[in-house]
C-alpha cells in the first residue's frame, strides 16, 4: 500500500513505497533490460536499457516517459527542471499521455490519463533484443465521476536503437463514447532559434495564436521566433525536427493519429507556467501526434490503437 504524506507543499511517499518498488522490481525486473526504481519524489519509475546503449525512463505516474537517451548517449526529451512529480499533477516534459480530452474542456486540461498512476502489465526482452514495457490503466470511480465512460488503456514502450510508443484505448462500457488523445512529446533542442520542423508544407492548420484561425502551411521548414501553438490537421505520417545546432534530425512517424501539434511557449507563456523555467523555452519544442481536431468515436467494446516512433539521424 503506497500512502502519501504531505510535508511542506510536496507529498512525500511514506517509506512503504520502497518495499512496493522492490516487489515490482522482483516481479517485473529483467537483468540488463528492465528495472523498477524509486524516481523523483519517491515515485516509482521503470528504467529500460537496450544493448545499443539507449535507455528510457517511464514513471508509473501518468505512464510518463520522462527520458529517452539514444545510443549516442544524448538525452532526446526535454524535462523541465521545475517539473512536478506529484500524484494528481502532470509532469512537464517527456511524453504526456493525453486522454480522453486534448486541451481545455470539462475535464482537467489534457484529460485524466496523465494524472493517475498506471500498473505494470508486462515486461519483455524480445528475440531482437528490443525491450518492451506495457502499462495499463482502468477507469476508477474517481475518473468516472469526471468522465462517465468506462475504459481500459494500454501504453507500450518499445526500446531499441529507436523508441516506439503504442497507445490503446478500449471502450469497456455498453455505450459508444468519443475522445481526443495525443502523445504530447517534448523534444530537447540546443536552440529553438536554430530548430526547424519539416514535412508540414501544404497542410491545413488551426492557429491557437489567432483564435483557431485556419490557414495552409506554406513553409517547407517551420522556424520559431514567437509563441507557436498550431494544430496541423490530417498531417503526413512522418515529420522531422531539424536541430541545426546539433546537426541532427529527429524523425517522428505516426499511425492512426491524424494530427500533429507544434508548440513552443516562448517568453511570456513560459513565465506564466509555474512548472516551467522562465529561461527554458529555447531548449525545447513540442511536436505532438494526436487525434485532436476531430474526436474519435469508439463503439461499445471496441479497441483503438495508435503508434508513434522516434528515431535520430545525422
Ligand atoms: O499542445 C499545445 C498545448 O495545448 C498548448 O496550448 C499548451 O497549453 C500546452 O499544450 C501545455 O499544456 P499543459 O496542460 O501541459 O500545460
Amino acid at each position: 500500500m503506497m500512502r502519501i504524506r504531505i510535508r511542506g507543499n510536496a507529498p512525500v511517499l511514506s517509506m512503504e513505497s520502497a518495499p512496493m518498488i522492490d516487489a515490482l522490481n522482483q516481479k517485473h525486473g529483467i537483468p540488463g533490460a528492465v528495472s523498477v526504481v524509486e524516481g523523483k519524489n519517491h515515485l516509482p519509475k521503470v528504467v529500460l536499457t537496450h544493448r545499443s546503449g539507449s535507455r528510457a525512463e517511464i514513471y508509473l505516474h501518468g505512464a510518463h516517459v520522462c527520458s529517452w537517451v539514444d545510443s549516442t548517449g544524448e538525452e532526446r526529451f526535454f524535462l523541465s527542471r521545475e517539473a512536478w512529480f506529484e500524484p494528481g499533477k502532470p509532469i512537464r516534459g517527456g511524453i504526456p499521455v493525453i486522454f480522453p480530452q486534448f486541451g481545455a474542456g470539462p475535464l482537467p486540461p489534457h484529460g485524466l490519463a496523465r494524472l493517475y498512476s498506471w500498473e505494470i502489465a508486462r515486461t519483455e526482452r524480445l528475440p531482437s533484443g528490443a525491450v518492451r514495457l506495457r502499462l495499463c490503466l482502468d477507469s476508477t470511480p474517481e475518473m468516472l465521476a469526471q468522465w462517465p465512460h468506462p475504459f481500459h488503456l494500454e501504453f507500450e514502450v518499445l526500446l531499441d536503437e529507436a523508441l516506439a510508443i503504442v497507445l490503446r484505448a478500449k471502450n469497456t462500457s455498453g455505450e459508444p463514447f468519443a475522445f481526443t488523445s495525443a502523445l504530447h512529446t517534448y523534444f530537447a533542442v540546443q536552440d529553438i532559434k536554430r530548430t526547424k520542423v519539416l514535412g508540414l508544407k501544404g497542410v491545413t492548420l488551426a492557429d491557437a495564436m489567432q483564435k483557431g484561425a485556419r490557414e495552409v502551411e506554406t513553409r517547407e521548414a517551420i522556424a520559431f521566433d514567437r509563441e507557436t501553438d498550431r494544430v496541423y490537421v490530417q498531417a503526413p505520417d512522418a515529420v522531422r525536427i531539424r536541430d541545426e545546432a546539433r546537426d541532427l534530425t529527429i524523425t517522428i512517424e505516426k499511425s492512426n493519429l491524424p494530427d500533429v501539434v507544434v508548440w513552443n511557449p516562448w517568453i511570456e507563456k513560459a513565465r506564466r507556467m509555474p512548472d516551467f523555467g522562465d529561461e527554458e523555452y529555447p531548449f525545447m519544442v513540442c511536436v505532438e501526434t494526436g487525434q485532436v481536431e476531430k474526436p474519435r468515436s469508439l463503439a461499445a467494446g471496441a479497441l483503438w490503437e495508435c503508434r508513434t516512433r522516434f528515431s535520430v539521424s545525422r
